[in-house]
């Protein structure tokens, strides 16, 4: 064989601009297939949950202890109020935004590791953004559930347009739920779910809980959410997650009858179809 034959790569894209949508569709427009079609993607909020303490961490843990024999778990933290800390004195001394993420980032970590020591008597250990991406499902064959950090490794690369992160761990749990092509994605807060106006701000009392919605139908809302307004825009191009249910976990049962496919939150249906 000549130098010049091993130069020819046969590749349906070889030939082609990866620019023109026309070109790529045939090759590139395909679902990709679901790596872990198994596992339940559960988002435990920083702020709403873990930075309250024992006394809305230790009912959690009870509730995923139990759900343990029923479903495989991918367990992903939020950063909470030590993240918010941080934007603060970064933002004072002008740190830019790709600097803030893996900072941010590190927060929602440790929540992680709190969570999965408080597990790990069941068999639940914190796993590395690495082990997330490439060993998952070793990990699940040994343990019905692992903890990580919910941000996604965005790091320096993180946008530019906001000066707070914008992809933080409700974002990052969604994007590997889907990339994992997951059986669901629960995001557990302290509300009931989604309302039309922030329950805890001013004239909160007045605020009507929306028990269906569509990520659409949303991104027309300009008001607060309590999610990163970026996990609308995921939820846009999602490729398997159809919904997404938000649930508060502050009541006790709510996240299980939610993995139980019962509607005990906000659903928000996504962009994917099936
Ligand atoms: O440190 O708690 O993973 O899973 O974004 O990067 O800032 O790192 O910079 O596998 O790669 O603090 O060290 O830390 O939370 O993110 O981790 O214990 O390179 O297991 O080494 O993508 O955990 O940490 O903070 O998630 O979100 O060593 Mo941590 Mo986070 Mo551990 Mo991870 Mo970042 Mo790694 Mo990473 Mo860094
Ligand atoms: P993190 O994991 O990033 O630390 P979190 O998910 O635990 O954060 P928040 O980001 O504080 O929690 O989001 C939950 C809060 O969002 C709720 O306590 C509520 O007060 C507020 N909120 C704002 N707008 C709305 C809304 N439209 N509907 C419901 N809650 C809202």
């Amino acid at each position: 064989m000549s130098a010049n034959t091993i130069k020819h790569i046969a590749s349906p894209l070889a030939r082609q601009t990866l620019l023109d949508g026309d070109l790529t569709r045939p090759v590139a427009g395909k679902r990709p297939i679901r790596l872990l079609p198994w596992v339940q993607v559960v988002k435990i909020g920083g702020r709403s949950i873990m930075d309250r303490g024992a006394e809305a961490i230790l009912p959690i843990v009870e509730e995923i202890r139990k759900l343990l024999p029923e479903h495989r778990l991918l367990i992903l933290t939020g950063a909470g109020v030590r993240a918010r800390h941080l934007y603060g004195v970064g933002l004072d001394l002008g740190l830019p935004v790709g600097s803030l993420a893996p900072l941010a980032a590190s927060e929602a970590g440790q929540n992680g590791h709190i969570l999965a020591s408080l597990l790990a008597e069941d068999g639940v250990s914190y796993v590395e953004h690495d082990t997330i991406a490439s060993r998952l499902a070793i990990h699940l064959s040994a343990a019905r559930a692992v903890v990580g950090s919910g941000f996604p490794p965005f790091h320096h690369h993180e946008f530019p347009g906001s000066r707070i992160p914008m992809h933080r761990a409700d974002t990052g749990a969604f994007l590997v739920a889907d990339a994992l092509g997951a059986a669901g994605l629960t995001i557990v807060e302290d509300v009931d779910g989604v309302y039309d106006a922030d329950p805890s701000g001013p004239g909160g009392d007045k605020a009507t809980l929306i028990g269906e919605t569509s990520a659409a139908e949303l991104a027309k809302v300009e008001g607060p959410l309590p999610f990163d307004r970026a996990l609308l825009d995921a939820m846009a191009t999602a490729r398997h997650i159809e919904r997404v249910q938000i649930v508060n976990g502050r009541v006790p049962g709510r996240l299980t009858a939610a993995l139980r496919g019962e509607h005990v939150g906000t659903i928000i249906h996504t962009g994917a179809r099936a």
